[in-house]
């Protein structure tokens, strides 16, 4: 009988991929409305609200598109010697590594935006990333500063899943339900609100403005516990949105049952739940998930385990519940991060997040087996837009005094955003 190597079990190297056209650069598929190929193909894109960036379509320059890798690489190379301290470019751990590699900071959505803080001598903030992050970089950096998505097509599938209408007409249906002025809740005699909208950060400039007025607050992946404690010092629940499994994930490890954290889909009178669910409910979670990690399934954790005995598993909050809890660990991508870098030559890990970052990681630790549990490759679809091209374009236009594809939040949004966001900062852990 064969026996087969450990890497062999776990088929360390993939062939299948989720879709044909992952070979394609980008601007194949810009001017088509969609997410192109990828993890979130298969979502429907949303109206074109102004802001939803996947209905803009991509206005790549033809020479551009025609140029081969070296020379769009030297381009980048040469525009930041020539850009100097005056550019800074963002990273997202998801971005591929031919975009990456120019980056000078690379890391998660906030703590990029973050960084950017640390560069107030530049006057470009090249995002790459996607349009929410962007928007985040805009309203947290100075008035001076320009922050650029090099492809306007890099929208994110779960940030459009929860649209401002949509959330507006949700909450004023809560408001029914709960008796309360949508546009004015009092607390009650304990002090505290009936409902707090809670926003993940991947979501639009306008709903993180729409928490900003409605007493609400924002949350990443790594704060999201706190952020929820603090909303229940405040209210006796929360409406939690886009992303249903990380709300749910975070509320079942405080305790919460998951009889008490109903969905809440906008399209059915009280959300589709009864009157009696609703008196209960502590979360209100939206419909909505990230396309990457609902792909992954308690079977692949049951196969990692089998064909590696002892490999540790560690997932994202964006999984399903069951995924989550049949995990060893679960975490944003920097807890990712420090889970692997606290691990020790010879481990096997299996990582359930998006494949960019994990071949990274595995790229990084050679000594360690590091694996993605989902078998086919399949990237983050709009992440996948940002191409070398799109950045060396926008950085020559840069070189010649023109910003293009810049994004800007405008005040009566981001003003209102930052009063959440400063609320998320502001919340410490008990
Ligand atoms: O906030 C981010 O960057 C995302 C998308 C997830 C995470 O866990 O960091």
């Amino acid at each position: 009988m064969t026996t087969l190597s450990i890497h062999q079990r776990i088929n360390l190297a993939p062939a299948q991929t989720c879709h044909d056209s992952l070979a394609d650069d980008p601007w194949a598929f810009d001017a088509i409305p969609g997410y192109g190929p990828g993890s979130s193909q298969d979502d429907s894109v949303p109206g074109f609200a102004p802001t939803n960036a996947i209905a803009r379509p991509g206005q790549l320059p033809e020479a551009y598109r025609s140029m081969n890798d070296e020379e769009l690489h030297r381009r980048i190379r040469q525009a930041k010697a020539t850009l100097g301290d005056k550019l800074v470019i963002l990273g997202h751990f998801y971005q591929r590594d031919e975009v990456v590699q120019h980056a000078d900071f690379v890391g998660d959505s906030f703590q990029l935006a973050n960084a950017a803080l640390t560069r107030p001598q530049a006057e470009a903030i090249v995002f790459c990333g996607v349009h929410f992050m962007a928007e985040t970089a805009d309203i947290l950096s100075t008035a001076e500063q320009k922050v650029i998505l090099p492809n306007l097509a890099a929208g994110c599938s779960m940030a459009d899943m929860a649209d401002e209408d949509s959330v507006e007409t949700a909450w004023e249906d809560i408001a029914a339900v709960y008796g309360f002025d949508p546009e004015n809740p009092k607390p009650d005699a304990y002090g505290k609100l009936p409902v707090i909208p809670v926003t993940y950060m991947n979501s639009s400039a306008a709903l993180k403005a729409f928490c900003g007025r409605h007493g609400g607050i924002v949350c990443t992946s790594s704060n999201a516990a706190t952020v929820l404690e603090w909303a229940f010092e405040r209210a006796h629940r929360v409406l939690f949105f886009p992303d249903q499994h990380l709300g749910r994930n975070t509320a079942k490890a405080m305790g919460i049952p998951l009889e008490q954290m109903p969905m809440w889909n906008p399209r059915q009178p009280q959300g589709g739940n009864t009157a009696e669910d609703l008196q209960h409910a502590k979360v209100l979670l939206w419909h909505g998930f990230c396309s990457v990690h609902r792909r992954f399934t308690v079977d692949q954790i049951d196969k990692a385990r089998r064909d590696a005995p002892g490999v540790k598993v560690i997932v994202h909050p964006e999984c399903p519940m069951p995924v989550v809890d049949a995990a060893d660990a679960s975490g944003s991508t920097d807890a990712i991060q420090k889970f692997v870098a606290a691990s020790q030559p010879g481990d096997v890990i299996a990582v359930g997040t998006e494949i960019n970052m994990v071949n990274r990681l595995a790229a990084q630790y050679p000594d360690r087996t590091i694996f993605c549990l989902d078998p086919v490759i399949c990237p983050c679809s709009t992440m996948y837009r940002i191409h070398p091209g799109y950045l060396a374009w926008v950085l020559d236009d840069l070189v010649a005094g023109r910003v293009s594809n810049q994004i800007s939040v405008p005040e009566q949004i981001a003003a209102p955003a930052k009063v959440a966001l400063d609320r998320m900062l502001a919340a410490k852990p008990r």
